[in-house]
């Protein structure tokens, strides 16, 4: 491209400097993908609609970040997701340059440091500690990083047959399970003997128990681990008596999920809240929350019915590591342990921070400062870990920044097979948060976090994410792993390589929402109607009551809805200025919002009652007291399942206005109600929904546009409900097709066991990617965690 561009520039010169001048007109240093898009159609509408243009309107299309200093236009390219080519071009001169990402992040940190602090600083670079040194090619194929590297590392493997075959039956030999030897006991199998087994099987009812056949079987060589009956126990042997026949990556991947090989999980979610009762929508607490318990009972029925079904009597167990909180406010926060509910084996394990002292810190601190805590937290749950389990996990599976340090310190400890999931990466929420992270750094110490991310995804050997967008976004929108590439944090260090969004580690795994809770509207004889009368008094009831504001006039209006932490990025603010600014809308429909508090003195948070004082001025700009509801209460599972379904039956939908969401668990718990979602097109969502097949995207920074496009709908629902029904069909075909806790745990079982597998085979090193990491986390992540007062809540 740069070829073809430089030669356009060169023959269309008149047309590019006018160009520039109109950039630079600007007065702005730096100018994002929208501003350059918005900037170059405003050119062309002034220039007129010139062949010189087209060459350039399709550079432009491609383009992320334009940083601009007389003479100087710094160019951040981006043909594809994944790809960057970083070039520059004097504003007279008009040749154009190809750069490398160290020169353009040199050249963006110029523009934000003070003359007199332009000392060179650190680069860290982690492309030579790749763990896999096999990366994909085709960006189509991000996020599915198992099969593809299966099916390389099989065709190694099995680049001698021979050795190939030799190394599996080793692996049968020596791999246990807690402890036990399984499939076989000690010395691997040999094809003969798997034979002779197989037909010796043949003579023997398919039904028949392991158990009956134990005794012979081990007289055979053979221990648990092939099946629970004959049958399973014969598919399983002839399914390695393939793969040592006709080697394939396939063959191996069906063989290795059998085997059992987890039975043990160690879950870190680490600030709190986290609990089951009483915690969700406070700050910090919401649907990380939710997808770990979810995911923790979805893990535990997986692992234990393979355990069956393999014969092994194994009892799984998860234990989900968090923080103890004394001053609990009501909730089990200050209980050691709690037992998940509807399951038997999955306990949420509570380890305390800790004084140096051994005090321990009393109340809630917010996740952006529990950084110095945090390396005697990975000591105490280690010790704790190994207690409750009495040996140590076969898989750890970090959440969220904090949960992910703590993560990579204890594999790298315990030397077992690692598993991040983001949640969110806070660096992509906040527009320029590296860049200016000094502005933010006294009260969300964000260069201690990013540190702690960039450390925990390059330890990590498995990341999970929810949608291919959270990995490489899409060709207009940065990934945010993508976003963690190459950046800087201007004075303090440079990131060059610091994510390959084509490492095989990235995965995507969807969650699901609650199949217990969150069902179809229309599912007549399963809805909860001893509820109604609640869910009614909470939608129109008259009483006055802290926890709520606005009394709806009309109930016979369908409902707009809409649930979140009142975080500034959530925007419902931004959703109730939109209603209430739009006449048409307030015709049509009620709107009803749950969250935070109606009290402002109710919130211990800046950020939350900030808000709230927000809301009320816009409920009180635009009167809307007989048109909105906003309630301030946690609900309970089962009343916001219901919630949301009693909105499906006054025809109404769910709106998830924030400005930015990394998944939205709200967007697929309202679409399995069957309601259908407008949801903002920044995040998660813009994946989760087909626009106009299965729910709506909106730009919750156009609220003109958004209004219009909720009216547009209500009103041809209310001429004609075919349409309506039509998207709640098709949000419940697009959940019950990509968000379901089967299919999450399904893969994440496969997940777990082939990564686990290679790692044994491989028998990777990671020697000098330690090294480097524990290098970065002690030189800068330690004094970066310590600069952060203890006990800052
Ligand atoms: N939630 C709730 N009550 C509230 C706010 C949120 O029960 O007042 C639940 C909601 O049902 C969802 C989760 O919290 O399960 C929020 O998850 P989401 O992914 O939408 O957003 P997050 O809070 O994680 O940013
Ligand atoms: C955190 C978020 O911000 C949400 O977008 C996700 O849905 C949630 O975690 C669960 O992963």
């Amino acid at each position: 491209m740069s070829d073809d561009l430089l030669r356009c520039i060169n023959q269309n010169a008149h047309c590019v400097s006018g160009l520039l001048r109109h950039l630079f007109n600007l007065q702005r240093p730096f100018l994002l993908y929208t501003d350059l898009q918005k900037a170059i159609s405003d050119f062309a509408a002034d220039y007129g609609s010139d062949a010189d243009l087209v060459m350039l309107q399709e550079f432009f299309s491609r383009l992320q970040e334009a940083v601009l200093a007389e003479p100087w236009i710094y160019l951040a390219w981006r043909p594809s997701p994944g790809r960057w080519t970083y070039l520059r071009l004097h504003r007279e001169q008009l040749n154009l340059e190809t750069l490398t990402a160290g020169d353009y992040l040199a050249f963006k940190e110029r523009q934000v440091l003070p003359a007199n602090d332009q000392e060179p600083v650190l680069t860290v670079d982690f492309e030579d500690f790749r763990a896999v040194s096999y990366r994909l090619h085709d960006e189509a194929t991000i996020g599915q990083g198992l099969m593809y590297m299966n099916r390389r590392l099989a065709g190694q493997l099995f680049g001698n047959i021979k050795a190939g075959r030799q190394s599996i039956l080793d692996f049968l030999a020596v791999h246990k399970l807690n402890g036990q030897s399984l499939m076989v006991h000690d010395q691997p199998p040999d094809f003969e003997a798997l034979r002779r087994t197989v037909q010796y099987l043949a003579t023997l009812p398919k039904t028949q128990a392991w158990t009956e056949i134990a005794a012979e079987m081990t007289h055979r060589g053979f221990a648990p681990g092939w099946g629970d009956t004959v049958g399973r126990v014969r598919e399983t042997m002839r399914l390695l008596m393939d793969l040592l026949d006709a080697p394939s990556a396939e063959g191996l991947q069906a063989f290795i999920d059998r085997i059992p090989m987890i039975s043990k999980i160690l879950i870190v979610s680490i600030h709190g809240w986290f609990a089951q009762d009483k915690v969700l929508g406070r700050p910090d607490t919401g649907g990380q929350v939710v997808y770990i318990l979810d995911q923790a009972r979805a893990l535990e029925q997986e692992m234990r019915q393979r355990l069956a079904r393999q014969g092994v009597d194994i009892v799984p167990r998860i234990l989900i590591a968090t923080r103890l909180i004394p001053n609990a406010d009501g909730t089990t926060c200050d209980q050691r342990l709690e037992t998940v509910h509807g399951v038997d084996n999955v306990q949420i394990l509570r380890v305390p921070f800790r004084y140096p002292n051994g005090e321990i810190l009393p109340q809630w601190i917010s996740r952006f400062n529990v950084w110095p805590w945090l390396e005697r937290y990975a000591d105490d749950l280690e010790r704790e870990t190994l207690a409750e389990f009495g040996r140590r996990p076969d898989l750890i599976i970090g959440n969220y920044s904090d949960g992910n340090l703590v993560a990579s310190m204890l594999s790298e400890r315990l030397n077992v097979t690692q598993c991040n999931i983001a949640h969110a990466l806070e660096k992509s929420k906040y527009l320029y948060s590296d860049l200016y992270w000094r502005d933010h750094d006294a009260s969300h110490h964000f260069a201690c976090q990013f540190t702690a991310d960039l450390i925990a995804m390059n330890s990590a050997d498995i990341i999970v994410t929810s949608t291919y967008q959270e990995i490489a976004g899409n060709d207009h929108e940065v990934g945010q792993y993508e976003g963690h590439q190459n950046y800087s944090l201007p004075g303090l260090y440079r990131v060059e390589n610091g994510i390959d969004v084509f490492d095989t580690k990235f995965n995507i795994v969807s969650p699901g929402a609650d199949a217990h809770y969150y069902f179809p509207y229309s599912a007549s004889a399963a809805r909860l109607r001893f509820l109604h009368d609640d869910i009614d008094a909470l939608l129109f009831g008259e009483e006055p009551a802290a926890d709520r504001r606005g009394v709806l006039q009309d109930r016979d209006k369908p409902i707009i809805f809409s649930m979140a932490r009142m975080d500034h990025i959530k925007n419902l603010s931004g959703l109730a200025e939109l209603f209430g600014a739009s006449e048409r809308l307030r015709k049509l429909a009620n709107l009803v919002i749950i969250g935070g508090h109606v009290d402002p003195q109710d919130s211990q948070d800046e950020e939350e009652r900030a808000q709230i004082h927000r809301m009320h001025g816009i409920m009180d700009a635009h009167q809307l007291d007989g048109q909105m509801r906003w309630i301030g209460t946690l609900l309970d599972k089962n009343v916001a399942g219901e919630l949301y379904r009693v909105i499906g039956d006054t025809h109404g939908c769910f709106v998830q206005p924030a400005l930015f969401e990394a998944f939205g668990l709200t967007v697929i718990e309202a679409m399995s109600s069957g309601l259908p979602v407008f949801a903002t097109r920044f995040g998660g969502p813009l994946e989760i929904i087909e626009d106009g097949v299965s729910g709506f995207h909106i730009d919750p920074n156009n609220q003109q546009e958004t209004a219009e496009k909720l009216a547009d709908f209500l009103a041809a629902a209310a001429a004609d409900i075919r349409g309506w029904e039509a998207i709640s069909d098709g949000a419940l075909a697009r959940v019950s097709a990509h968000y379901t806790w089967g299919n999450y745990a399904t893969q994440m079982m496969t997940l777990a066991r082939i990564f686990g597998f290679w790692r044994f085979m491989l028998k990777t090193d990671h020697h000098a990617a330690r090294r480097y990491l524990q290098m970065f986390q002690h030189l800068q992540w330690r004094p970066l965690a310590h600069a952060v007062p203890l006990g800052e809540s």
